[in-house]
């Protein structure tokens, strides 16, 4: 149970002596005299401005049973205590500069992450590293900004030194290039913190639900020998050697249903896929050793007998997928061998063979998919922090197009670049104007300072 002092100096005061250290018997004192004993209660002191908050903060560490706790609470709210609001001690943290909007976001994936590759990516993000990096790209956007103001007010004059605004456009160009590059990452941070969306895709009767179950390591789905027993799309959560999988088993793609439900549930098959980070196309092996022909001719036809050549990738099959040949124990001992291929798996749901093939495949490819994140690299977690980063660098980009024509407007461009930083400060829930003054003053007009003006 959490409690937030509603006066803190005031409320912490009484328990502090005049060297500031604290007292534990004043405030066992005042607990008691307000009716509660609270037996063995140890308490956590930490001082602003080192806490959470920043504020002073005492925890208590109390016997669990109900009574005990309601006793110090209405200990408490005599002590002019209250409970913390949801979210106020983060809420507390932000506005006294502990925290910043990606560093709140972090600690929120943190506390929600489910696997352990979601917890490293939140750990990341909570303990700075985007602050970190959109901090470092606001300051260069502010620098540059200060040389083109201070262009535009003293060009004329002899102590601007010539070359300042081709440094600056380098500077700009650069720092241009970096958010590109940060953006092209392939959705890496989002699907991470989102799931990977898996969708199982093949011809009824394959082993596709079959294959879900297996993984998920539960009859979530329907098995059975009828062709197109699944028709709407089954999704499920799963967590594949850390990282967080959304598998969707769907309807098997066969072109000649007239079955309308069945038809709807196709229709609905090749949206999810179309939309999916990665693909498992399952195929029956004993119908392939039926076939007599050779495996890849085998797979190339099987992809374009299901339509989906656009999907995988106009006839090759795309690199985020995995062909899972099903039915193994229906092999012949030779026909076995002939499933050769970085991205082929031959299992047997029936007797749960080859699954580990299967899962180190997956994580491989999971681990392209969603990235490694690090201190150094981190990649972008939320939808919110793409669209900022888009508009700054469309904002960049527009300072540019407008340098480039004649008869521009030096103060008009200077703004594009001003609103560039913004759109970084909205991330991180920075303020832009302020930094642009301390960047003036300080950076470009040292001489102010000691002049005193
Ligand atoms: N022999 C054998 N039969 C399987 C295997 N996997 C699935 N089946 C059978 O194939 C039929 C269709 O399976 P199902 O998972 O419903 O296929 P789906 O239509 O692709 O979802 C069922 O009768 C399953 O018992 C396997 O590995 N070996
Ligand atoms: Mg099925």
């Amino acid at each position: 149970m959490i409690f937030s002092a509603i006066r803190k100096s005031n409320v912490f005061a009484r328990w502090l002596d005049a060297t500031h250290s604290w007292q534990r018997s004043k405030f066992d004192r005042a607990l008691s005299s307000n009716n509660h004993k609270g037996g063995s209660t140890i308490y956590a002191l930490s001082s602003g401005p080192n806490s959470f908050t920043g504020e002073d903060t005492v925890e208590f560490q109390i016997h669990g049973g109900p009574a005990v706790l309601t006793s110090l609470m209405s200990a408490l709210s005599k002590l002019k205590f209250r409970l913390a609001e949801p979210g106020e001690f983060t809420r507390r943290s932000f506005y006294n500069n502990k925290l910043d909007l990606t560093e709140i976001e972090g600690l929120a994936d943190l506390i929600h992450a489910e696997t352990e590759q979601q917890r490293r990516q939140a750990l990341l993000q909570a303990d700075g590293s985007l602050s970190e990096l959109y901090n470092n790209w606001r300051r260069a956007l502010s620098h540059s900004l200060a040389h083109l103001e201070a262009h535009i007010d003293f060009s004329e004059e002899e102590n601007i030194e010539g070359d300042v605004l081709e440094k600056c456009h380098q500077n700009l160009k650069d720092l241009a290039q970096k958010i590109e590059d940060h953006l092209a990452d392939g959705r890496r941070g989002e699907i991470l913190r989102s799931g990977v969306r898996t969708v199982i895709l093949g011809k009824p009767n394959v082993g596709k639900s079959s294959l879900l179950n297996n993984l998920v390591q539960r009859n979530a789905a329907i098995v059975t020998s009828v062709a197109g027993t699944t028709r709407d799309i089954i999704e499920l959560t799963s967590n594949i050697s850390g990282y967080p999988v959304i598998l969707a088993d769907t309807a098997g793609l066969s072109k000649n249903s007239e079955d309308f439900i069945e038809k709807e549930g196709i229709r609905r098959a090749r949206l999810h896929a179309e939309k999916a980070d990665f693909i498992i196309l399952v195929a029956d092996a004993a119908e392939f050793q039926k076939s007599g022909k050779s495996f890849e001719e085998y797979l190339r036809e099987y992809v374009e007998s299901l339509e989906l050549g656009a999907i995988l990738g106009g006839g090759k099959l795309r690199k985020n997928y995995v062909v899972v040949m099903n039915k193994t124990d229906l092999l012949d001992e030779e026909v076995k061998t002939v499933f050769r291929g970085d991205n082929v798996v031959a299992i047997s749901c029936e007797m749960k063979e080859g699954f580990q093939d299967l899962v180190n495949c997956m994580t491989k490819s999971f681990s392209e998919i969603c990235g490694n994140p690090s201190r150094e690299n981190p990649t972008i977690s939320q939808t919110r922090h793409r669209t900022h980063l888009i508009n700054c660098l469309d904002h960049i980009n527009n300072y540019f197009e407008m340098n480039s024509k004649d008869n521009h407007d030096a103060v008009i461009e200077a703004e594009q670049i001003r609103r560039a930083m913004r759109e970084l400060g909205k991330i991180t829930g920075h303020m832009a104007p302020r930094d642009i003054f301390h960047a003036r003053a300080k950076r470009v007009f040292p001489s102010f300072f000691q002049r005193g003006l």
